[in-house]
């Protein structure tokens, strides 16, 4: 790596003293316009594990094979590891050229042609070199170059996902974190969420290759002085990601394929799960086989080594996954590297995975990865899309999630609605089946509250979301509800009544309710409590009280403070008391006048003055009413 890039990437006392690689060490090397980040992984089968953390980010990788020891075992093991997480493309070097003859060369030659056949480094350049003599080194660099080129170019948009492979402390500086940034753009001054912990940081300072940048985007080696955090607080394992774009996951629906070298994999397994920078523990329970081990059925008790198999993961740490990520799976003990994946759904739904409907799911959500065959990936959506029912599925989720790129957001929900299959409603999209049948739970609702509250105009609002709608968003609510509207069905106020409803009343209501206006009509401004009618009526409380809402909501009655009075009556005192007013000079009137001119006791005239303060007729000045 030294020789390659002048940067030698053993940074620890350890290492130097012991000449080995123990952790994961970083170097770059800039050709032209082109930006080479390298990660150097310890090549010691003790150390696998610190491999894997900074195998995730990479997109292309320098397979380095001793030409004097030719392919060892950890050879094998990196080599599968790559194949595993999809690693896409790379380029051989046979080092320590030097130490043998060209024949021996040769030799390895073939035994790398062997290991790699049919994989992805099948065809790419195989490359004699000696970091003593400096033979072969610019034919690497140029290699190197070469597949650069050839890359994915990750998109800078979508939400953050920062796996954080280093955190350590500068004086004066505070907290650093270092990772490969897998998505998104990151800038000065940002805030992120660490997760699996949620706490919030801010980043002060960033260094692309240790020079200070403003932003730094997917793709590159990214150094972050993060405040908010405690060095101690913070590690390998965990992801610096946009706010609210992630949701942690615990249980992982996904396709495994157990290497053919590998032990049998036992249903309930504990297994070591590693996914960006992180080591988690978890159980494994066998769902149903493919290909080959597709005879396994649904519920098989193990996967034969070469197998493949659906799974369900039980984590016991929080991970951050977005559908399609690769994964690799070691044994609990000894810690070998048994199997590679892909995540199908990092938040699946309750229910197990042994049974034919879940296959049947399962099979479609594996058909419909990203960058496969875009109606499979529709059919997928669909199923998380309705999975989640009236709560949706953000376009933030479709991306962070769901795993579709930034870049086709717009077409792939375009699809979506187009096929009829779901709804955007601002920026969720939900599943048009379960929009249709919260539509029937509603008109069902608002029908029995009629039933039982016949006299009332409808289920108030606020109340039916809250029990319709404990995990869908309120603007999902409003789209349905006005849906409902449009359609002719509901009508919809504070209150939501059926289009059809009309208040009808019992024969005892009726009477009741003639009674009341009767009264009311004779008192003028001088009316009975409420308690008083009901004893006069003989009726009792509960039915008054419909009574009176019904009547004042038809506005037949006119409730001021606890008194109810006629419309008619009160409609003669506005008249009467603005009328008082002649020409443009002020009037006023105290309680006392008002009582005397109107023959009503105190207990009539102090509701009404206010009555006729709020009517703006009059205004309160003091102990004197001025008549506007
Ligand atoms: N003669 C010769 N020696 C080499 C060459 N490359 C590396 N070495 C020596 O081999 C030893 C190991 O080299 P490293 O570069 O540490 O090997 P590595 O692959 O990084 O090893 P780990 O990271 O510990 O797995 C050192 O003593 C190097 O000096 C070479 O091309 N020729
Ligand atoms: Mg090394």
């Amino acid at each position: 790596m030294r020789a390659l890039t002048g940067i030698d990437p053993d940074r620890l006392k350890e290492e130097k003293s012991r000449g080995i690689t123990i952790d994961l060490g970083f170097a770059h090397l800039t050709e032209g316009d082109t930006r080479l980040a390298f990660v150097d992984v310890p090549g010691h089968e003790r150390f696998v594990k610190n491999m894997l953390a900074g195998a995730s980010g990479i997109d292309g990788v320098l397979l380095v094979i001793a030409a004097d020891e030719s392919i060892m075992p950890q050879t094998r093991e990196h080599f599968d590891i790559c194949r595993l997480l999809g690693v896409s493309t790379g380029v051989v070097a046979l080092t320590k050229a030097d130490l043998v003859d060209p024949e021996t060369v040769e030799l390895v030659r073939l035994e790398t042609a062997e290991l790699v056949s049919g994989s992805f480094l099948e065809g790419a350049a195989v490359v004699p070199v000696s970091a003593r003599t400096g033979d072969g080194l610019s034919e690497v660099r140029n290699a190197l170059l070469e597949m650069a080129h050839r890359a994915v170019i990750r998109s800078p948009r979508g939400a953050v996902r920062l796996p954080i492979d280093r955190a350590f402390s500068i004086k004066g500086f505070g907290t650093v974190v270092t990772g490969t940034l897998v998505s998104g753009r990151v800038a000065v001054d940002e805030t992120l969420a660490v997760l699996p912990s949620g706490r919030d940081v801010k980043v002060r300072g960033l260094q692309v290759h240790g020079v200070a940048e403003p932003v730094a985007m997917a793709g590159q080696r990214v150094a972050a002085n993060v405040s908010g955090v405690d060095v101690s607080e913070i590690g390998r394992g965990d992801t610096a990601v946009t706010p609210g774009c992630f949701e942690t996951a615990w249980r992982v629906d996904a396709v495994l394929d157990l290497l053919p070298q590998a032990r049998r994999l036992r249903h309930g397994a504990r297994v070591r799960f590693h996914q960006g920078t992180s080591e988690l523990l978890g159980r494994i329970a066998l769902g149903p086989g493919l290909g080959e081990t597709a005879s396994l059925g649904e519920a098989p008790e193990e996967l034969p080594p070469g197998g493949r198999a659906f799974v369900r993961l039980r984590l016991e740490r929080a991970a951050v996954l977005t559908r399609g990520d690769c994964f690799i799976l070691r044994a609990y003990s000894p810690p070998l590297t048994i199997a590679g994946g892909r995540v199908l759904d990092p938040l699946p739904p309750r229910g197990g995975i042994r049974t034919a409907t879940a296959r049947l799911r399962l099979e479609q959500l594996l058909d419909g990865l990203p960058g496969e065959d875009p109606l499979a990936q529709d059919r997928a959506l669909g199923i998380m899309v309705a999975e989640r029912g009236v709560a949706g599925l953000s376009l933030a989720a479709l991306v962070s999630r769901a795993g579709v790129s930034p870049e086709s957001v717009a077409q792939v929900t375009d699809r979506l609605r187009a096929s009829g299959a779901v709804r955007l409603i601002g920026d969720l999209i939900v599943d048009a089946v379960a929009l249709a049948a919260i539509r029937e739970r509603v008109i069902t609702m608002v029908a029995a509250f009629h039933a039982s509250n016949p006299l009332s105009e409808g289920l108030p609002r606020e109340e039916a979301r809250e029990r319709l709608f404990r995990q869908g968003a309120p603007a999902v609510f409003d789209a349905v509800v006005e849906q409902l509207v449009e359609e002719g069905r509901l009508l919809a106020r504070g209150h939501l009544a059926l289009a059809s409803h009309q208040v009808t009343l019992s024969p005892e209501e009726t009477r009741i309710s003639l009674a009341v206006l009767a009264v009311l009509g004779e008192a003028g401004l001088r009316p009975p409590a409420p308690a008083a009618i009901r004893e006069q009526l003989g009726c009792n409380a509960a039915v008054l009280d419909r009574v009176l809402r019904l009547l004042a909501r038809q506005q037949r009655v006119v409730r001021v403070g606890a008194l109810v009075f006629d419309p008619l009556a009160l409609e003669t005192l506005r008249r009467d008391v603005a009328g008082l007013k002649t020409g443009s000079d002020p009037m006023t009137i105290d309680v006392g006048a008002f009582k005397d001119r109107f023959g009503i006791s105190r207990k009539f005239a102090i509701p009404l003055l206010e009555y006729l303060d709020r009517e703006r007729v009059t205004r309160r000045v003091g102990q004197q009413r001025v008549v506007l």
